[in-house]
C-alpha cells in the first residue's frame, strides 16, 4: 500500500503587518537609487506598511553600503534590509572592486547577522541601462527589492516560529535570533 505524505510547505507572503524594515540608500546616483527608494517603499506599501514602519539611511557610495546594512541588522530591530545602490562601469577598473566588494560584503552581512538583506544594487554598463531598470522598460527594481524584502521578513518569522514551536522557546518575534526583540540584545551570530 502507498500512502501519500504531503510535505509542510513553509512560505512567505507579502503582509507588512508588525514588520520593520531597514533601507540602505547610496547618494552615489542619486537620480537613480532615489526612484529605486521609492519603488522599494511602494512595495512595502502594497504589504500593507506605513512608513513608520521603515528607516532609511543613507551612505556616499555603494562601497559603505555592507557596513551600514551590517550596523542596522546587528540592532535586531528589523525583519530584512534593502540595500540600494548604482555602479555604473567607467574607464577603471574602479568598478570592478567596488561592485564585488558591496555584493560581497551584503551577503556576509546577512549570513553573519541572519538577518535578510535584500541586494539591490544595480550594476550597469550605461546609464540608460539603469534608467531602464529604475522605472522605465526594465520595471523598478527597488519595487522588486521592496516584495523580496516582505517575503523574506515573513519566511524567516515563520522558520523561527516553526524552530521554536519544535523547541519549546518563543515564537514570532521580529528579527535576528529566536527571541529577540525591537531594540533589544543584537541576534547571535550562527
Ligand atoms: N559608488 C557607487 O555607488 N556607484 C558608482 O558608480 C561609483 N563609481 O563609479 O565610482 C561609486 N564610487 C564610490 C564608492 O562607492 C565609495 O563611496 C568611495 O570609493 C568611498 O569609499
Amino acid at each position: 500500500m502507498t500512502e501519500n505524505f504531503e510535505a509542510n510547505e513553509i512560505r512567505g507572503g507579502l503582509d507588512a503587518s508588525g514588520m520593520r524594515f531597514g533601507i540602505v540608500v547610496s547618494r552615489f546616483n542619486g537620480f537613480i537609487t532615489e526612484r529605486l527608494l521609492a519603488g522599494a517603499l511602494d512595495a512595502l506599501a502594497h504589504g500593507g506598511a506605513s512608513t513608520k514602519q521603515s528607516d532609511v539611511a543613507r551612505v556616499p557610495g555603494s562601497f559603505e553600503i555592507p557596513l551600514v546594512a551590517k550596523k542596522m541588522a546587528l540592532g535586531g530591530s528589523y525583519d530584512a534590509i534593502v540595500a540600494i545602490g548604482c555602479v555604473l562601469r567607467g574607464e577603471t577598473s574602479h568598478y570592478d572592486y567596488v561592485c564585488s566588494e558591496v555584493a560581497r560584503g551584503v551577503q556576509l552581512a546577512q549570513m553573519d547577522t541572519g538577518v535578510p538583506i535584500i541586494f539591490c544594487v544595480l550594476t550597469c554598463d550605461t546609464l540608460e541601462q539603469a534608467i531602464d531598470r529604475a522605472g522605465l522598460k526594465g520595471g523598478n527594481k527597488g519595487y522588486d527589492a521592496g516584495l523580496a524584502a516582505l517575503e523574506m521578513a515573513q519566511l524567516s518569522r515563520r522558520l523561527r516560529a516553526t524552530a521554536s514551536s519544535s523547541a519549546g522557546s518563543p515564537a514570532g518575534s521580529p528579527a535576528g535570533s529566536p527571541g529577540s526583540s525591537p531594540g533589544g540584545k543584537p541576534p547571535e551570530r550562527p
